[in-house]
C-alpha cells in the first residue's frame, strides 16, 4: 500500500555531528548534544533530520572513513546514545536518517587490515580492488586514474615477504580503500548494515558516493580530473568509474529490505551526477526515493540558468514520476550565504583560495535568503545545511595551523579544503563556544562574527535569517508549497523569475531594476523587506496569492 509518502515534499535538515552540539566540553560534537537540542529543530519546523556519520573512523576523512559500520565512535557516544536519539526524534515526531558509506571503508577497518595481511588473489584481497602494477617491476600503477583528492587512484602496498607489492583502488584519500561491489560478500554485510540501523528505528539513508561502487571491469584509462560530475560525453565515453548502470542492481535489493519495513524508510543517493536524466535513474519506485540536486547546487544565480536547472530537473524526474530534490549547502561545499555573494562567473567555489575574489557578505547573505525561498517553493523535497537558518558564511581565513581536511592541499579543494563549511554552530552569543558546548573547546576556530549570528541573536527579531526560515517553512506547509506542479509565468522574462506552485505566485528579481508588483497583489512573504509597497528590489524573492 502507498503510505504518506512524507519525503515526496519533506524538509530535511542536515546535521553535522562533528560541528552541531558539544554535550561533553571536549570541542567536538556528539549525539548526546544532538539530542539536547532536538528542540530547535521541532522550533524551525523541518520534517527530519540527517546525521553525517558517526561511525568508529580515525576520522582522516571526518568519518567518511568507516571502520565499523555498525557501531559509534566514542567521541560521538555510545551505541544507546544513537537509540536515545532515534528514540528523542520521533518523540517529537521528527524523521532520522543516517549516513550509509559504501563505495569505501577505512584503511582500518579490519577487512583492509586483513587485506594487507593475505596473499594477492586471496579472497581477503577480493573484498577491495588490489591489482599488479604494470611495467617491469609492476611498479606502476594499473592505471592512469586520478583521486578526487588529487595524486592517484592507486596505492601501492608492501607484501608479507617486505618486496613492494600490489595496488590498491582509492577513489578518494589512500585511507578509503574502494570495496569491490561485484564480491556477494560484500553485498550481504551492507544488507546486514542496513537492517542494523533499521531494526534501531531509523528512517533510512544517505547513501555517499551513490555513483561509484561498480567500476568498469576492464578499468580502463581515463585520463581527466574524476571529481565532480561524471565525465560524461568527454570523447563521446562515460567515466569508467562513475553512474555504471550495474550499480542500480545495489540500490534495487536495498529497496527491497527497506520495502520489508514498516514507516516507508528512504534512500538518498548522493551522486554527483549529470545530465539530470542520469541523475533520475536512481529515484525509481523499486530504487531510490530522492537523490541531491547538484546540478541545482552549482547553477549560477541568474534567472536565466535557474530556469533551465529548475525546468530540466523537474522534467527529468517528472518523466519518471518521481520527487526532484533541492539543495544549496552541504558540508563539502562554500555555503550559499558566500558563494552567491561572489561575482558571477568566478570559477566554481571549491577553488576559493587566498586572492580569489572574496564574497560579498551582504550581497551573499541578501541572495541567500532569496534563494532558499526560492528553493522551498519549488515541487518537491528540500534539505537545508545546518547553520543556513541562520545565515552563516563560509570561514574564509581559517588559519593554516587549524585546518583538518586532508583535502586542503589536493585538487578539486586545493586552496579552500572544506573546513570553512563545517565550523561549529553559533547558539549563544555571549557563552564560551558560542553554546557549542560547555566550555570554550572547538575543534576549528569560530570566528569572532559568529557572535552576530548566534541563535539568541535571531530568535524573536523580526526580519532575522532564523525568523524568515521559520515563517517560510510553516507557509510553506500551510499553503501546499512543494507539492503539485509548478506553472511558470510565461508573461515574465529576465532578468525576473515567475511561477505558480501550490496557490503561490513565487517571483525573484535577479536584476538590477526593480520588478513591479501587478496591482493589488498581496505578498505572502518576501525573502528582504520592500522598501517600496509592489517594487522588488534586485536578490529578493516574494510569494504572493495567486
Ligand atoms: O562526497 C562525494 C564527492 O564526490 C564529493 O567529494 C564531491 O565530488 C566533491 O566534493 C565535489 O566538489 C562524499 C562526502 O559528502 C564527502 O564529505 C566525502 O569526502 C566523500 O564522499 C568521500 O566519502
Amino acid at each position: 500500500h502507498k503510505g504518506s509518502e512524507w519525503w515526496r515534499h519533506a524538509v530535511i535538515y542536515q546535521v553535522y555531528p562533528r560541528s552541531w552540539a558539544d554535550s561533553d566540553g571536549d570541542g567536538l560534537g556528539d549525539l548526546p548534544g544532538i539530542t539536547g537540542r532536538l528542540d530547535h529543530l521541532v522550533e524551525l519546523g523541518v520534517d527530519a533530520l540527517w546525521l553525517s556519520p558517526f561511525y568508529p573512523s580515525p576520522q582522516a576523512d571526518a568519518g567518511y572513513d568507516v571502520a565499523d559500520y555498525r557501531n559509534v565512535d566514542p567521541i560521538f557516544g555510545q551505541l544507546e546514545d544513537a537509540d536515545k536519539l532515534i528514540g528523542e526524534a520521533h518523540a517529537r515526531g521528527l524523521k532520522l536518517i543516517v549516513d550509509l558509506v559504501p563505495n569505501h571503508t577505512s584503511s582500518a577497518h579490519e577487512w583492509f587490515q586483513e587485506a594487507l595481511a593475505s596473499e594477492p588473489g586471496s579472497p581477503a584481497r577480493n573484498r577491495y580492488v588490489f591489482r599488479d602494477g604494470k611495467g617491469a617491476n609492476g611498479d606502476q600503477p594499473p592505471n592512469d586514474w586520478s583521486a578526487v583528492f588529487g595524486g592517484s587512484a592507486w596505492q601501492r602496498v608492501t607484501e608479507l615477504d617486505g618486496t613492494p607489492g600490489q595496488w590498491y583502488l582509492h577513489l578518494f584519500d589512500p585511507a578509503q580503500p574502494d570495496l569491490n561491489w561485484d564480491n556477494p560478500e560484500i553485498r550481504a554485510d551492507f544488507v546486514k548494515t542496513l537492517r542494523f540501523w533499521l531494526d534501531r528505528g531509523v528512517d533510512g539513508f544517505r547513501v555517499d558516493v551513490a555513483h561509484g561502487l561498480i567500476k568498469q571491469r576492464d578499468l580502463a584509462n581515463w585520463h581527466y580530473p574524476i571529481g565532480g560530475a561524471t565525465g560524461d560525453g568527454v570523447e563521446g565515453r562515460r567515466a569508467p568509474m562513475w553512474d555504471q548502470d550495474e550499480v542500480h542492481e545495489v540500490y534495487r535489493e536495498w529497496r527491497q529490505v527497506l520495502d520489508s519495513y514498516e514507516g516507508e524508510r528512504i534512500l538518498v543517493a548522493e551522486a554527483w551526477v549529470q545530465p539530470a536524466e542520469r541523475l533520475a535513474a536512481y529515484v525509481r519506485p523499486d530504487e531510490m526515493h530522492q537523490a541531491f540536486n547538484f546540478e541545482y547546487l552549482e547553477a549560477h544565480w541568474s534567472a536565466a540558468a535557474q530556469r533551465s536547472v529548475i525546468g530540466r530537473s523537474l522534467a527529468a524526474n517528472g518523466a519518471v514520476g518521481a520527487p526532484t530534490t533541492w539543495v544549496l549547502s552541504n558540508h563539502d561545499v562554500l555555503r550559499h550565504a558566500s558563494r552567491l555573494g561572489l561575482p558571477i562567473g568566478t570559477p566554481r567555489p571549491d577553488g576559493i583560495g587566498i586572492g580569489d575574489p572574496q564574497p560579498d557578505p551582504v550581497l551573499g547573505l541578501r541572495r541567500a535568503r532569496a534563494a532558499t525561498l526560492l528553493m522551498l517553493s519549488l515541487p518537491g523535497g528540500a534539505y537545508l545545511y545546518q547553520g543556513e537558518e541562520l545565515g552563516l558564511p563560509e570561514h574564509m581565513t581559517m588559519p593554516d595551523e587549524a585546518r583538518q581536511d586532508p583535502t586542503w592541499e589536493r585538487s578539486g579543494h586545493e586552496r579552500r579544503g572544506r573546513d570553512g563549511c563545517r565550523v561549529p554552530i553559533p547558539w549563544e552569543a555571549d557563552a564560551p563556544s558560542y553554546g557549542f558546548g560547555p566550555t570554550d573547546a572547538s575543534w576549528l576556530p569560530q570566528p569572532e562574527l559568529w557572535a552576530e549570528y548566534a541563535l539568541d541573536r535571531q530568535r524573536g527579531v523580526p526580519g532575522s535569517t532564523y525568523e524568515l526560515y521559520r515563517e517560510a517553512l510553516r507557509r510553506r506547509r500551510e499553503l501546499g508549497l512543494g507539492s503539485g506542479e509548478l506553472t511558470w509565468d510565461a508573461d515574465v522574462s529576465d532578468p525576473v523569475l515567475s511561477f505558480v506552485n501550490g496557490g503561490v505566485r513565487v517571483l525573484t528579481n535577479f536584476g538590477p531594476d526593480d520588478a513591479v508588483l501587478p496591482d493589488g497583489a498581496e505578498v505572502i512573504l518576501t525573502s528582504h523587506p520592500l522598501e517600496t509597497p509592489g517594487r522588488v528590489p534586485s536578490d529578493v524573492t516574494v510569494w504572493l496569492r495567486a
